[in-house]
């Protein structure tokens, strides 16, 4: 890589990097998250993996497929062991699935959005992926970061609603001025905007009017919310919503991203996108008991070369 894109950080964290901004998850840092661990308890922000249901937020991506499979020749359902040993006693099951790594809770990797750059030097702009790679980093890299942190929770929906509102700096800072919510460097910033509670309260069966119409986003097209996250030297951000971002996108200026959050995360800075997740009973508990701040365990799948990854991740108060 010769040259870097304006307002990237390519290189700060060495010219080979896969792990962007997870480099910030350091050892004091997460010895300071475990601090956040008071009571033992947990919440898993994980949607059920079938969830939302159907394929209307996405035509593209559709849920898991499970199928049942061969084992020696038998369909691997209650197979019994005697078929393998003589006289054995026991039953066993096995299965595939058929995974779109991002139908629901999931992590975005680097390679999920790149763009045209001529990183090379070489007066030609060619496709790239953050820090000048090709292939992006894939969620293998999250994987070996090891992703664990301390998570900050802001609750857009406390203020929003369900309104499908673009959230900019100001709107952001003023909540979590409200909230008494501080943001430090290595944290993983977590919004709550109430979208995945709405998926599950349709149990399935998503209503597209509703899906495309409710709940908060960043709003990507804002310059100073840009500042302020490239400032904030978070980890990782990650919502209840579909796409951290207001989705779909404001229409911008010819010649600019299509996904401007997902640009200025994925692509410039290394900021990791989670996405879908299921923040409704923690954030409630943060509420209830004063506080904003969790300890955070959600490392994606060690799929190697894949651009997302299904996750399950887990809060500890
Ligand atoms: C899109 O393709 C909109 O990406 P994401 O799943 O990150 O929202």
């Amino acid at each position: 890589m010769k040259q870097r894109p304006p307002g990237s950080n390519w290189g700060d964290y060495g010219e080979h990097d896969r792990a962007g901004r997870l480099n910030e998850l350091t050892p004091e840092r997460v010895v300071r998250a475990a601090a956040e661990i008071r009571t033992g308890q947990r919440f898993c922000l994980s949607l059920p993996l079938d969830y939302p249901g159907g394929n209307v937020i996405f035509p593209f991506r559709h849920p898991p497929q499970r199928q049942i499979v061969d084992r020696h020749g038998f369909v691997a359902q209650d197979f019994p062991f005697s078929r393998q040993r003589e006289g054995a006693t026991g039953v066993v099951n096995d299965d595939l699935v058929t995974l779109w790594t991002q139908y629901s809770t999931q992590w975005d990797a680097f390679g999920h959005v790149g763009s045209h750059f001529d990183a090379n030097g070489d007066g030609e702009e060619e496709v790239v992926y953050y820090n000048g790679h090709y292939p992006g980093p894939d969620v293998d890299a999250m994987a070996t970061a090891g992703l664990q942190g301390r998570g900050v929770l802001v609750d857009l929906h406390r203020t929003c609603g369900n309104a499908k509102v673009a959230v900019g700096r100001a709107m952001l800072e003023e909540i979590m001025c409200e909230q008494n919510v501080v943001v430090e460097p290595g944290d993983v910033l977590a919004l709550r905007t109430g979208w995945a509670q709405l998926l599950l309260d349709m149990q399935g069966s998503p209503d597209k009017e509703i899906v495309h119409s409710s709940g908060a986003g960043l709003d990507g097209r804002d310059p100073a919310l840009h500042e302020w996250i490239a400032a904030s030297g978070i980890a990782a951000i990650v919502s209840d919503n579909l796409a951290v971002e207001y989705y779909p996108p404001k229409p911008g200026a010819p010649g600019t991203p299509y996904l401007p959050l997902h640009e200025l995360c994925l692509f410039k800075l290394g900021i990791n996108l989670g996405e879908m997740w299921y923040l409704t009973e923690l954030a409630d508990w943060l509420q209830r008991s004063g506080r904003t701040r969790f300890f955070l365990t959600a490392p994606p799948l060690r799929l190697r070369g894949h651009v997302g990854s299904p996750v399950t991740p887990i809060a500890t108060v």
